[in-house]
This record gives structure tokens, sequence and C-alpha cells, in this order.
């Protein structure tokens, strides 16, 4: 008799807690949509273009010259990212007023910004060969009639003295990247490249609005930097020295935002250090021209996107191929303890000056 009587109140704890369970799964889907109504904003961002000089970590000193938010600041490589939600109305001015390519020798090249996988009009989209007629102003010459009002009509890169806003509404949450589209192989692999995010409307823990939410989130931007290019590029520029053939292009630095290992674990937006059980999502860009194929220590990545669109079926992988210009969004859970390394599986993707080709790009810290 005791033992039936135990049976049923186990029954009726049972009932109650897998009542609660439907009821709490009801409630997280009424909120999840009560999240999503979100009033979208209009962003505005501005990007210079500067030079600067990377020091990496053997003490070389690499020219570069890229995006700023900074007016009054060196560039910044990869330029800064940035960060919106799905429905935002997004522009994205550029002001070339001091064009490092510009020397005594040159009159400048100009410069763009290509918004990749935004998939812009030819309006907005950044390549100068294929940009309409603009005014002084950045305003878009439509009819023929305003050309024949005596407007002269500037085509092609955003020249020194000139500004362009690039404007658009942030359709598909996922992760994008922009760069430079004047010269694009020299400007690109001189540091005009940076990471643009755009986040499920009204939920900023999570990469799309049903996949796994996330403790916190991390850009890493992968690029490589031929450090003998870039001293041939700037004295081709400031000294009237013979062009840089970017045909020979032959990276000896691999960086992970800007940075070669082990300056990456020395900083917290370049590393991943969070607790066990916490899950991280990691938005790769490579920006660079070289595959990557990425792997972390005793870790697995479960890719949830891809190109700025959600994956329908996530999978798992403990080793990442990523092409240049691709993006891929991954989560990874932290269920042990332990310092990890985050490496390239690729033979010749090791910093030449590191004393052995260890291809590590950061570290993973999981702590108790
Ligand atoms: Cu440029």
């Amino acid at each position: 008799m005791l033992g039936l009587t135990l049976f049923l109140v186990v029954l009726f704890i049972a009932g109650v807690i897998s009542t609660q369970f439907q009821r709490s799964d009801t409630s997280s889907q009424t909120s999840a949509a009560t999240i999503y109504k979100y009033n979208p904003q209009v962003r505005n961002f501005t990007l210079y273009v500067r030079d600067n000089v990377l020091k990496m970590p053997d003490g070389k000193q690499v020219y570069v010259f890229g995006y700023t938010n900074d007016p009054h600041g060196h560039a910044q490589v990869p330029g800064p990212t940035l960060v919106v939600n799905e429905g935002d109305t997004v522009n994205v001015t550029l002001i070339n007023d001091k064009d490092p390519t510009k020397s005594r020798y040159f009159g400048g090249d100009g410069h763009t910004i290509h918004l990749h996988g935004l998939d812009l009009s030819s309006v907005y989209d950044g390549d100068p060969m294929t940009a309409p007629p603009r005014t002084a102003n950045g305003d878009i010459i439509t009819t023929p009639a305003a050309e024949d009002s005596g407007i002269q009509p500037i085509q092609g890169a955003v020249q020194e003295g000139q500004h362009f806003t690039y404007h658009f509404v942030a359709n598909y949450p996922g992760t994008y990247w922009y760069h430079c589209h004047v010269d694009v192989q020299e400007h690109v692999q001189m540091g005009m490249y940076g990471a643009f995010v755009i986040q499920p409307a009204g939920n900023s823990s999570r990469a799309y609005i049903d996949t796994p939410t996330f403790d916190k989130q991390y850009t890493f931007v992968l690029s490589e930097m031929d450090s003998v290019g870039h001293q041939i590029d700037h004295d081709n520029i400031y000294n009237n020295g013979p062009a840089m053939n970017w045909t020979h292009y032959k990276p000896d630095y691999f960086l992970l935002n800007g940075k070669a290992y082990p300056d990456t674990a020395a900083d917290s937006d370049d590393s991943i250090n969070n607790r066990r059980g916490q899950t991280v999502l990691v938005r790769f860009v490579n920006a660079g021209s070289r595959v990557r194929v990425l792997h972390p220590d005793n870790l697995r990545f479960l890719v949830i996107g891809t190109d700025g669109r959600k994956l329908d079926q996530p999978y798992t992988e403990d080793t990442l191929q990523i092409g240049p210009a691709e993006r891929y969004d991954v989560l990874l859970h932290l269920d042990q303890i332990g310092h990890f390394l985050l490496h390239d599986h690729i033979e010749k993707i090791s910093t030449s000056s590191s004393p052995l080709p260890d291809k590590v790009l950061t570290s993973i810290n999981v702590n108790n």
C-alpha cells in the first residue's frame, strides 16, 4: 500500500513538473514574439581613410592604410565593426578628406566602401566601375536634364575632397564585411576592410531569431599581410619607387583582428575568456586572400550561419574551412575547463618570424 501511494505521489509530481515545462515553453514563445516588436532606428556611421604602422610581436613594423571612425586618429585594421539591428536604416558616409594614397608624386587613388553580401544597387555598391554619375555633394544624377543644367558629373572613386553616403535598409541578420573597391588587391591588402553585423531585431543574445542564445559574442576578422609588399607600396607612393606587383603577394603575417599571436591572446576582444557552461558566438570573417582551416583544441564549432544567412540545418565541425570573403557564424559551447588554442591547419600559415611554425591564432580560456 505504501509502495502504491509513493508511486502515485511521484506520478503527481512528474505531472506538475511537466505542466510547468509546457507553460514555461509557451511563455518563452510569447516573450520571443514580444521582443520581436522592435522599432527600427536610423543608424549613421562616418568613416575616414588614414594610414598607420602596425607593430608585430617580433617588433617588425608594417605600413598600412585603412578606415577609421576617428578623424583625428590613425587607420584601424580592421576598420570599426559596424553593428545594426535588422530593419534599421543605415547610412555609411565615407569622407575622403586626407587620402593616404596621395603624395607629391601621385594624385591619390580615391576610395569607396563595398558592403559585401548586402546586395545593394550599383548606386551604393561601391564599385567605381559601375557607380552612376553623381554631383560633388554625392547626389546621384538620375536624369539627363540634370547633366544638361551645367552640373559636372563625378564618376568612379570618392577622391580626396569628396564624400559619399552609402544608404540601405538592413534586411537580413547575419555577418557581412566591407572593403574598398578601388585597386582592390592593393587597397584591401593594405588594410581597407572591416566587419558589418546585423543582429536580429530586438534580440542581441542570438545570431538569428531562433538559434540558441549565447553569453558573449566575438567578431574575428582574419587577414594576412606581406610585410615586404607593404613597404614597396609605401615607397611607391611616397618615394616614387617601383610599384608593388601584387601577383607576387607572399604573406608573412597571419592576423586575427589585425594582430598576430601572442598579441591576440592579450586582448579580451581577440581571445575567448569565459566560464565553463557558457556559449559564445564567433563571427568569422575572412578578409584575406588565403583559405583558412581553423581548429579549436578540444572543442567543436556548431555552424549556424554563413555569408549573412541562417543555415536551415546547423552542423557540428571541429575543423572549419573559410575561403576568402566568406563569413561563418559558429557557436562554441565551453564544456570543459582549460586553456585551448585556436589553430590554422594549413602548413604555410605561420608567421615567418616566429621561432616555430605553431600556426596559432589566439587562445581560448575556460574558467570555473
Ligand atoms: Cu581604397
